[in-house]
């Protein structure tokens, strides 16, 4: 790829459309409010986009476009979740600070991918 000899940028590891919600924030439990994020996975940081509409993979880039929120990997867990919701292909991400977050797709193959990619950063991270 383009970047993949830029040692100043992160390599983007993956991203795409995925349904969220925040369930607790420092270990205080939070209403479920599930709405779609775009989802990137850069160096050890899993970065939300809010509007689904106006932003793309290729726009996330800094001074593109400002993230909702991210999420530090380093020492987070993530567990498959299908009993916290009603939804199928649901995970949780659980942050060292206590941050919890569920994230969903209706495509078992695209869940599957992302549970994948993101528990191979975490474990990766964690060896370091
Ligand atoms: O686990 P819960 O509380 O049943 O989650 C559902 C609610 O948060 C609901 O919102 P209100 O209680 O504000 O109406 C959401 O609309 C649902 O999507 C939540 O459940 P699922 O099963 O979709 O995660």
């Amino acid at each position: 790829s383009p970047d993949s000899g830029d040692s100043t940028s992160p390599e983007l590891e993956k991203a795409g459309l995925l349904n969220r919600t925040k369930i607790a924030e420092g270990g205080r439990k939070l209403r479920k409010n599930w709405s779609p994020a775009w989802v990137v996975l850069v160096g050890n940081s899993l970065v939300f986009f809010k509007d689904p509409k106006t932003q793309s993979p290729s726009s996330w880039r800094p001074g593109k476009s400002r993230p909702e929120s991210s999420v530090d990997l380093r020492g987070a867990q993530l567990q498959w979740a299908n009993d916290l919701s009603s939804k199928k292909n649901v995970f949780k991400l659980r942050t060292v600070t206590g941050n919890e977050f569920l994230l969903q797709s209706e495509t078992d193959s695209l869940i599957r991918e992302w549970y994948g990619t993101i528990q191979g950063v975490i474990s990766r991270r964690v060896s370091l």
